[in-house]
Parts: C-alpha cells; sequence; structure tokens
C-alpha cells in the first residue's frame, strides 16, 4: 500500500484541495509584478489575555533559495529525504516509510472527488527534487521550498535563531488587510478554474508563485493568503499527533475547499510533506519598559 493511502485519513482535508491540468497561458492578470522583498517586520498585537506583544515575522514564506543556504551551512536531510524510521513507525509498511513526499498529479478528466486522482506518494520526491526524481529546483530559487515536514521547519527556524508562530500568532500577523475572501481577486495565489480539472492562472501561476509577487496585507506580510499552507507549532484540535496548518495555498479552489483566507486552518501529519506545504519564521521581540 502506497503511503499516501496510508496517510489519506488524516490529510484528506487538506489534500482535497489539490488538482487540476495548466490550461495554458493566463487570459487575465499575467504574472503579477514579482519584486519580492525578503527580511522580517515587527508585528504588534494583542494576545488572548490582552496583553501586546511585538513579534519579527518573516515577511514571505521560506524560500528554496534560503532553505539551501540552510542546508549548505548544516548538512541538514529532511524527513522526505530520509523516510520514516523503522522503530518508531513499525505499524506502517516498509513502503509506506520510504523517502519521499506527497505529489500533485492532475487528473486528465473530470471523475469521482477523491484526493487519491490528484495526490500521489512519489518515492524521491523532496525539496530539492518536487516532482520526483526526475525533476528540480533549478530556476525555483524565489519559490517557496515545498515538501517540509514539521521538524524540518522547526530545524530551520532554530538555524536562523527564530521559531514557528503558534497559530493565533500566525492569524493575528496575516490577518490585518489580508486579500478579502473573494476568489476571483488576483491578489493571492489560489486555484482559478475548476478544480481539479481545469486551472487557468487567470492569477498567474498554476503552482506556486515566487514568494512575495502579490499585494502584502497591511503589516507587511505577503502570500498570508495562498500560495503554500505554511506550518505552526499549534497541535490540531483533537489531533494531538497532528500539527496546524494556515493560509491555504495555491490549491485552494472556488469549487472544491475555499481555505483561501487567513483564518483557514487545517491539521496535518507532522512527518509528511507536500507540494503545497512550507512555512515562515518569527521571533518575539522582547517589550522594554
Ligand atoms: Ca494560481
Ligand atoms: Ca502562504
Amino acid at each position: 500500500m502506497k503511503r499516501f493511502l496510508i496517510m489519506c485519513a488524516i490529510l484528506a482535508p487538506v489534500l482535497f484541495a489539490c488538482g487540476g491540468k495548466d490550461d495554458g497561458p493566463s487570459t487575465k492578470g499575467a504574472t503579477p509584478p514579482c519584486t519580492p522583498t525578503r527580511g522580517a517586520v515587527a508585528v504588534v498585537f494583542r494576545d488572548s489575555t490582552g496583553e501586546t506583544r511585538r513579534l519579527s515575522v518573516d515577511r514571505t514564506e521560506v524560500t528554496n533559495a534560503e532553505f539551501g543556504r540552510f542546508v549548505d551551512e548544516t548538512g541538514y536531510v529532511t524527513r522526505a529525504e530520509r523516510g520514516l524510521p523503522e522503530d518508531t513507525f513499525s505499524y506502517l509498511p516498509e513502503e509506506a516509510r520510504r523517502p519521499g513526499s506527497a505529489v500533485f498529479t492532475p487528473p486528465e478528466k473530470p471523475g469521482p472527488m477523491v484526493l487519491s486522482r490528484w495526490w500521489t506518494f512519489v518515492e524521491g520526491a523532496n525539496w530539492r527534487r518536487p516532482e520526483g526524481p526526475h525533476s528540480s529546483i533549478s530556476g525555483l530559487d524565489h519559490h517557496p521550498v515545498v515538501h517540509i515536514a514539521y521538524e524540518d521547519a522547526v530545524a530551520y527556524a532554530g538555524w536562523a535563531g527564530r521559531r514557528l508562530p503558534s497559530a493565533v500568532e500566525w492569524e493575528a500577523a496575516a490577518a490585518p488587510g489580508a486579500p478579502p475572501f473573494h476568489p476571483d481577486s488576483d491578489d493571492a495565489n489560489i486555484w482559478t478554474g475548476f478544480f481539479p480539472i481545469s486551472n487557468t492562472r487567470e492569477d498567474g501561476y498554476a503552482q506556486t508563485a515566487p514568494a512575495g509577487c502579490y499585494p502584502p496585507n497591511e503589516n507587511g506580510l505577503y502570500d498570508v493568503v495562498g500560495n503554500v499552507w505554511e506550518w505552526t507549532s499549534t497541535p490540531g484540535v483533537g489531533e494531538p499527533t497532528a500539527m496546524i496548518l494556515k493560509g491555504g495555498s495555491y490549491v485552494c479552489a472556488r469549487n472544491f475547499c475555499a481555505r483561501y483566507r487567513t483564518d483557514a486552518e487545517q491539521a496535518q501529519d507532522p512527518t509528511l510533506g507536500a507540494s503545497h506545504i512550507g512555512f515562515r519564521t518569527v521571533a518575539d521581540i522582547e517589550t522594554k519598559g
């Protein structure tokens, strides 16, 4: 049995949001002007106790180039590249523990809305080879890194002297001035067209866009809606072994999941990345006085 089938029960709500063929050049919007702005901004918000807090938040999702610098410096190997250890995951068949990740594979024609029609666990797929062993990230330096498991995101954040945001922190930073709940907007990279068959690319991209190509929210944060889902440090409600993702992705469609909004979230198996899962980091800013 393939690993993606084993993970289906956990991943279904997330993975449902993917698929479709690329219908060729955009008919509207074309490729958005893209002048990615990196770094972090200070965000001020009130937490659940009413206390004012300041948080340094990455402007964009972490990119392939940024993750590559981490790997070059540390020699880190991601979970998708390592696979799952037998001693911890003995309940999974051997083929489900092999190195690989969940890759979007668009269906050719209409059919049942079954996630296995547009998701495949591909051995050899990882952040360096996002479509499988014969693919690469050449030309994708500024696209968000994908096929990142939770532990990989935590490791990167630690290396950078930062951490992952909680779901509450993420939403507090993302919500002000974020693109509205409007699937016809060109303000975010979501799914345009009829999911999962047709992707019209009306927002410029059928898959990931370079991080930072769409208008920022009021805090100066890019892609808080769409592009890739983002890991948080918050466990899933009723699913303590899963972790919350926020913000939807380039495969969130009007006719299916519609999670292209900052309050959208989904619990995800922390050991398994996918073509549409990335992250950004935060750091606490000490408030003096
Ligand atoms: Ca798109
Ligand atoms: Ca995002």
